[in-house]
């Protein structure tokens, strides 16, 4: 594969410059998190806060680092109107709305960041929206936030692993770029992900088994009965609770990833957020020939209510998301 960059990647896509501006403005911040992330211990960005964010869930010092850098250095970007993070209760207004539109950022900047104090992969995820057709002229307001996940124009993730790289999709494929630590340029290492239809692996926390639905359960206990069950096949099982982190590998060499609805808190969705997890993840996973499903239809087609309402999220290689989905149908069980 000829050589190219992130930069060069972007100056030939087929979309606005203001669009591929953010995605690199984005870049430019996730290498600044990057650095952070490597330093470790020997930085100042570890340990936790003493606060919560809007979610409830204790912040870690890079949680809020690195959601202020995504603000600080993301906000240069002239096309970009307002920003959106897990860690913000509400939204934070960049700039009016020029006449013909503009785009919205939303982000979780540091997923998975329960697992930064055991030096396990975590990442940043993005999903950018175009701004409502009625918004020109005018400051966002929130509402303007609140379109399903087929709206995205945009959307991707930074994974700070072995390698540190940007798998990101502009609505026309998948393309995966490796930060090079000597120079710190993003060079495109894979121009087309696809993910196989057919998988032999699948991702959840079996520590909520009995906290399931029953068509979960069918799903994970045929895979786990293997070639003496009705899979025919023996699986393997994957959970690194750090969703970058598993879906990376799903993007890579197929799989399932499921964060499903569960019976633990019966009025919630599940645990994971529609607008900067569900539906960012969703698209790209589409894009590579997958699907991603959430128990009534698919992901991007969820309805939008609330901008950090959450999603059940069953994603990955396109067989087994319709077997999931045909499990989830109301014969679904008796098949
Ligand atoms: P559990 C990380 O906190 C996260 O939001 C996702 O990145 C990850 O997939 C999930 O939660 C892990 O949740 O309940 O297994 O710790």
């Amino acid at each position: 594969m000829s050589t190219t960059n992130l930069a060069a990647f972007l100056s030939r896509a087929p979309v606005d410059p203001r669009l591929s501006a953010i995605v690199g403005v984005v870049a430019e911040a996730c290498v600044a998190i990057n650095g952070h992330v490597r330093r470790g211990a020997t930085g100042q960005a570890m340990g936790a806060l003493g606060s919560q964010n809007v979610q409830g869930e204790v912040q870690q010092k890079l949680d809020v680092l690195s959601n202020d850098i995504m603000l600080e250095i993301c906000a240069q970007a002239p096309g970009l109107c307002a920003m959106a993070s897990e860690e913000m209760e509400t939204i934070h207004p960049v700039r009016m709305v020029e006449p013909e539109g503009g785009y919205l950022l939303l982000f979780d900047p540091l997923d998975g960041s329960s697992n930064i104090a055991v030096n396990v992969s975590i990442g940043t995820i993005f999903s950018i929206l175009p701004t409502p057709e009625d918004a020109a002229g005018r400051a966002v307001t929130e509402a303007d936030f609140l379109q399903p996940g087929r709206r995205q124009l945009a959307a991707g993730y930074v994974v700070y692993g072995p390698q540190t790289q940007m798998v990101l999709t502009l609505g026309a494929g998948v393309s995966a770029f490796t930060l090079d630590p000597e120079n710190g340029d993003w060079v495109q290492t894979s121009a087309t992900m696809t993910i196989p239809a057919e998988t032999r692996e699948f991702a959840i926390n079996t520590a909520n088994t009995r906290h399931w639905a029953a068509p979960v359960s069918r799903y994970v206990d045929e895979c786990l009965a293997g070639v003496e069950g009705p899979r025919g096949k023996d699986f393997n099982m994957r959970w690194v609770a750090s969703m970058v982190a598993d879906v990376h590998r799903v993007m890579s060499r197929g799989g399932v990833f499921m964060y499903p609805w569960d019976k633990r808190e019966p009025n919630r969705a599940g645990k994971l957020r529609l607008m900067y997890e569900a539906n960012p993840m969703a698209f790209l996973v589409e894009q590579a020939g997958g699907a991603s499903f959430d128990g009534q239809g698919d992901t991007l087609d969820a309805p939008v209510i609330a901008l950090h309402q959450r999603a059940s999220v069953m994603l990955g290689s396109s067989a087994e998301i319709a077997r999931l989905r045909a499990y989830h149908a109301p014969d679904g069980l008796t098949t």
